[in-house]
Formats: C-alpha cells, structure tokens, sequence
C-alpha cells in the first residue's frame, strides 16, 4: 500500500536539497546526484515507519468509502513528516480577482496550490444559487473535483443561516434556535430539510467515472464562543451534542458515505472547555481548533501563547482518542509582519503533530480582508520561505492521500 507520508518524503527531501544546497549544487553535480540519490534511499527506507498508524482507530462511520477511510489513515500518518498547508476559497477568487480559472493568490506566489483547500455551503440550504460569499455553488463543486484530481484534500464548513429567525448565522439575538431545531421542536422539519440539501450536494461531489470524493466536514465550528446561534450561550452541551449527531446521523442514513467530521472550536485555554460539547469519538474524526490573533501590539505573543496551550493539550488528547489533530482555521489578517510565516506561524506549529493548519479566505468583496499572501504583499517573499521548508506540504507534496 502507499501512502502521503511516502510520497512527501521523498518530496520533501527534494524540497529540501533544493533550498539548502541551491548554490553548492550548481558547483559539483556529482555531489548533488549522490546527495539526492542519499536522500531518496532514505526516504523509501523510512517510510515503513511512517505508515505506522493508531492500530485503534475509531470511526465515525462505519459505511465510508475506502478512499474516506484510507483519507483518514493518512491524516493520521501525515504528522510523522509534517503538515499540510490549506486556505480557504483558494482558487475561487482572491486580493483583486474573482471567478478566473485555474488561479490561486497561494499559487501565484510560490508556484503550487495549497494542499487543502477549505469552502463554506452558507446558504446552501436557502436553495441559492451562490453561497454567503457569493460563490456559485456550482463552482465550488467544480473547484472541490479540481482539488481532488490534483491530489489535495477539501474541507467544508457551513456559516448556515438561523432557522428560526431567518437572519444569518450571526444572528443570535434569540436563544432557543438548536432546541427548535432538535426532534419535537417547531423548525425540526425545515431543519431536515435543510440537511437534505446539504446531503444532495455531498452526494453530488463525484468525478466524471462517478468516483465519489471524500470531503473533511467541519460543522458547528467554533462553538465555545458565542457569535453564531449555535453557540456556547445560545444552547445546553447536551443540546449541542444532539445537534451534531443528528447532523451526522442524518447524512449517514442518507448515505453520504464520503465525510470525515472535523471537531473545530474556538481556542479555549483549558482541554475541559474545549471537550465540554464533544459529541463522542463515534461522531468525530479529527479534532481541530480555531485561533486567530488579536490586532492589539501584543497580539502576536498572546497567540503564540494559546496555541502552544491549545497544541499541547490537543496533542494529548489526540493520542488518547486515536484522532488527527489540526489547526483548522488561523491566520493574520492583511499581513502587515513580514517574516509571519518562518517567526511566528511555523515555529509553533511545527512542534506539535497537526495533520494540516488552513489560514481564512483572501476575501474579493472586501477590503484588507485577506490571510494568505498574494505577489507583491509584504509576507510574499517570507511565505516562499515557508513552502520551502521540507516540513510544509503544499497540493503536489500529496499525491497518495486516498491510497
Ligand atoms: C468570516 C468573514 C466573512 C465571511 C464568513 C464566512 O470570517 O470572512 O466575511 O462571510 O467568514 O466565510
């Protein structure tokens, strides 16, 4: 059997020879054949290793597609090497563009597309045409189909509207909304509605021989604050839990075989807020956390901080309950630190065994809004940097990521 991890070794010793021997290389090219050559032994020898994954893994649905379930082995194994890199909405638009195809602001400044590629269903279960960032949908499948053919993973989360209000998924000026939604309640029925929605369109994501394609979901995020209707305020832990298994009860018995489920909060500061909600290791696949820094001068110590908080106890529970870990949401907006990527991202990510870290979207509608560099923004030259570590999987960096 192969595996990402064997194919980002050797990628990455690439990676590597290149960045740190560039200039010896064009001097002696037997050195550079023989060095290569080493290297390339090594990372065949040592992928035996790499495949050692948790023998015990717990699935959280047992009728998933091989592709699913060898995607999660993967995810899994992924740490041994290093970490994939993702960003959200990458190729559907970005800092002056919108729509083009086959574009990238990731791509545009080092050459490859991110290894995961992240997209939001906000109002799919409105019927629209386009979702909340006014994506059309049926973009977004083509763009998931896209990222899969290249080999790169795609996660999903959903920013769906309030169902009780009608307002968005801000709106939490009504308590109440996931009881209403739950079994008994008054909008039980539109909420089911609304999954069988959500249900069409991952049943729909399929190539053209009709390979179905597996897809990260990561729904009812950032929980433990209070900003969205389904929110720590707005809603009992017991209540929560109901809503993210009927989700996912729902989606399994529609036989929609082709997720993994992402546990994504907000970066509390102790493990007990962060499992407070957690469905069961039954409902979740990879547990993941969402942590962005504040704009104060302090901001930059204050995230290093929690996230070497939030990395450590995750990295511990992520052995205790067999589960991929992952920094499922981060990033600097507009990225006015230069050096962010190499000072400040990487050095405390790289310690802890994360499976993927994805920065937030380079919006089109909105100004100064954007977490990943695009050519002749400040952080560019030190994001090249970054993707040059050996560490840092970029789209062809994973080929085998469903074998
Ligand atoms: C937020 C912002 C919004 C966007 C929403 C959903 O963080 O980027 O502009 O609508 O995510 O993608």
């Amino acid at each position: 059997m192969t595996c990402a991890t064997h194919y980002c070794d050797l990628r990455s010793s690439l990676k590597k020879s290149r960045y740190d021997f560039k200039i010896m290389i064009s001097m002696v090219g037997k050195i550079r054949n023989i060095a290569v050559g080493a290297l390339l032994i090594a990372g065949i020898a040592s992928c035996g290793a790499a495949n050692k994954i948790p023998s015990k893994v717990a699935k959280s649905s047992p009728k998933r597609t091989v592709e699913t379930q060898n995607l999660l082995k993967n995810l899994q194994g992924m740490p041994s090497k290093g970490f994939m890199f993702g960003h959200q909405d990458d190729t559907a638009y970005g800092v002056g563009w919108n729509g083009d195809l086959n574009r990238s602001d990731v791509k545009s400044v080092c050459g490859d597309y991110p290894a995961v590629c992240g997209w939001d269903l906000g109002h799919i279960e409105l019927g629209d045409e386009k979702n909340l960032d006014k994506i059309p949908f049926d973009r977004i499948r083509k763009d998931i189909i896209a990222q899969y053919l290249r080999g790169g993973l795609n996660t999903v989360s959903w920013h769906l509207n309030n169902p009780l209000t009608g307002g968005d998924a801000w709106d939490v000026k009504t308590d109440g909304v996931v009881k209403s939604i739950l079994p008994g309640g008054a909008k039980h029925e539109l909420f089911l509605s609304w999954l069988n929605k959500l249900t069409v369109f991952f049943k729909s994501l399929k190539t053209a021989d009709g390979k179905s394609i597996p897809v990260l979901f990561r729904s009812w995020h950032e929980h433990t604050g209070s900003w969205f209707w389904w929110g720590k305020s707005h809603c009992t832990p017991q209540e929560y839990k109901d809503l993210w298994k009927m989700t996912h009860d729902y989606l399994t018995s529609h036989g929609v075989n082709n997720l993994l489920y992402a546990y994504s909060p907000g970066s509390e500061k102790t493990v007990d807020e962060y499992i407070e909600r957690y469905p069961g290791d039954k409902y979740v696949d990879l547990l993941g956390f969402d942590c962005y820094p504040s704009v104060k001068p302090e901001g930059t110590e204050e995230y290093k901080t929690l996230m070497n908080t939030v990395l450590t106890y995750l990295t511990k529970l992520g052995k205790e309950h067999h589960k991929a870990i992952a920094v499922t949401e981060t990033g600097l907006e507009a990225l006015p630190i230069a050096n962010w990527w190499t000072d400040v991202l990487f050095p405390v990510i790289d310690k802890y065994p994360i499976s993927y870290v994805l920065v937030w979207r380079n919006a089109h509608d909105k100004q100064n809004h954007f977490y990943a560099p695009y050519p002749g923004q400040v952080s560019a030259p030190n994001f090249v940097e970054f993707y040059n570590q050996p560490k840092t999987f970029f789209c062809k960096d994973v080929k085998n990521l469903y074998k």
